[in-house]
């Protein structure tokens, strides 16, 4: 952990939930195929249910409900949110009560039926996709104190000054990594939906004036203004440790092909091509969008000798959306 980030964070509370560095791994036959050197930060093994970025965000949106002495958390997202279904499930590990707001419809795969299965209390409605769940969060947060409990609202993706603090710490641990390892990433590449763990790196990098570039792979305009909000996010989070810094402006990509979990082909074939050639699965809403994003840059040369790819979870992903993906390949 580099020392300025440990010690700009020694004083929000946060709850311990990954209880170790995620390792940083080499892929060799990636990096072969594409000349450049490619690694992967591991943040998919963060280890509490899922795994996954979420983790890093909640151990400080937890800490901070914990400390605020709210008893239970709201938060929203897609029916087959990763962040949604983690965050009840770290909620009640800690004594809290959960309610998921969630957008779409039921189906028993994936997150949901993850959700289900461990009784979390979920409430689901039919909108569509820019429909604004939040006020109902907060609705049913007004419901909750009415009813005598203290609830903690947690933003879709755990996008909040906070939530950023986790990324901001991951920062650190990478360049820690990278000192270990002997060898200067040129580029750090993640997949924006929210972009919280985007304006967590970006700030976290500025803050030990970090070696590499950050690239936010945008999965497809998961919000508006994404390069606004990260930024803003950014800033609003330095706000918070109260450190003044020259935030960049983040470099986003579009590799969303369209839409925001719109299932494609190229992205099924290559989930295929890195879980058979460096045993590592990626999902098709984030990861493997993402993924790609970074795989075509790289061959354009834009990333440098050294990339760090930071797989961010979303396992349950695959088993979601596993039938649509395999009709796509075998069309071919
Ligand atoms: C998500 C997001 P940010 O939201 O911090 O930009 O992270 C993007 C991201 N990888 C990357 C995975 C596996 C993700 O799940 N997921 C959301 C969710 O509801 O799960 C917030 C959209």
């Amino acid at each position: 952990m580099h020392p300025k980030i440990a010690s700009l964070l020694s004083r929000f509370p946060r709850i311990e939930l990954i209880r170790w560095e995620t390792p940083v791994q080499y892929l060799p036959k990636v990096s072969a195929k594409l000349g450049v050197d490619v690694y992967v930060k591991r943040d998919d093994l963060t280890g509490f249910g899922i795994g996954g970025n979420k983790v890093r965000k909640l151990e400080f949106l937890l800490g901070d409900a914990m400390a605020k002495g709210c008893d239970t958390v709201i938060t929203t997202g897609a029916v087959h949110s990763n962040h949604a279904f983690v965050t009840a499930l770290a909620a009640k590990s800690l004594g809290l009560d959960a309610v998921l707001v969630l957008r779409g419809k039921e189906q028993m795969k994936g997150n949901y039926l993850l959700d289900r299965l461990m009784g979390i209390e979920t409430r689901v409605f039919d909108v569509d996709k820019t429909g604004d769940l939040w006020p109902i969060a907060r609705e049913v947060a007004e419901e909750l104190k009415k009813a005598g409990r203290k609830p903690y609202l947690i933003p879709a993706g755990g996008a909040s000054p906070v939530g950023t603090l986790g990324y901001v710490r991951a920062a650190g641990e990478i360049h820690s990594q990278m000192k270990g390892l002997g060898v200067e990433f040129d580029s750090v590449v993640d997949a924006v939906g929210s972009g919280g763990t985007l304006a967590g790196l970006i700030l976290g990098s500025a803050l030990i004036e970090a070696p590499w570039k950050v690239f936010g792979m945008d999965v497809g305009g998961f919000v508006e203004g994404l390069s606004e909000r990260v930024r803003n996010l950014a800033l609003d989070a330095a706000g918070l440790l109260g450190v003044k810094v020259e935030v960049p402006e983040p470099e986003i990509r579009d590799y969303g092909f369209g839409a925001y979990g719109k299932i494609v082909k190229e992205v099924a074939e290559l989930i295929r091509f890195v879980g058979t050639s460096e045993g590592i699965i990626l999902d098709p809403v984030y990861t493997g969008k993402a993924f790609y994003g970074l795989m075509d840059l790289a061959e354009r040369g834009e990333l440098g000798e050294r990339v760090l790819f930071i797989h961010t979870g979303g396992f349950p992903g695959v088993f979601h959306y596993g039938e649509e993906m395999l009709k796509l390949i075998q069309k071919a």
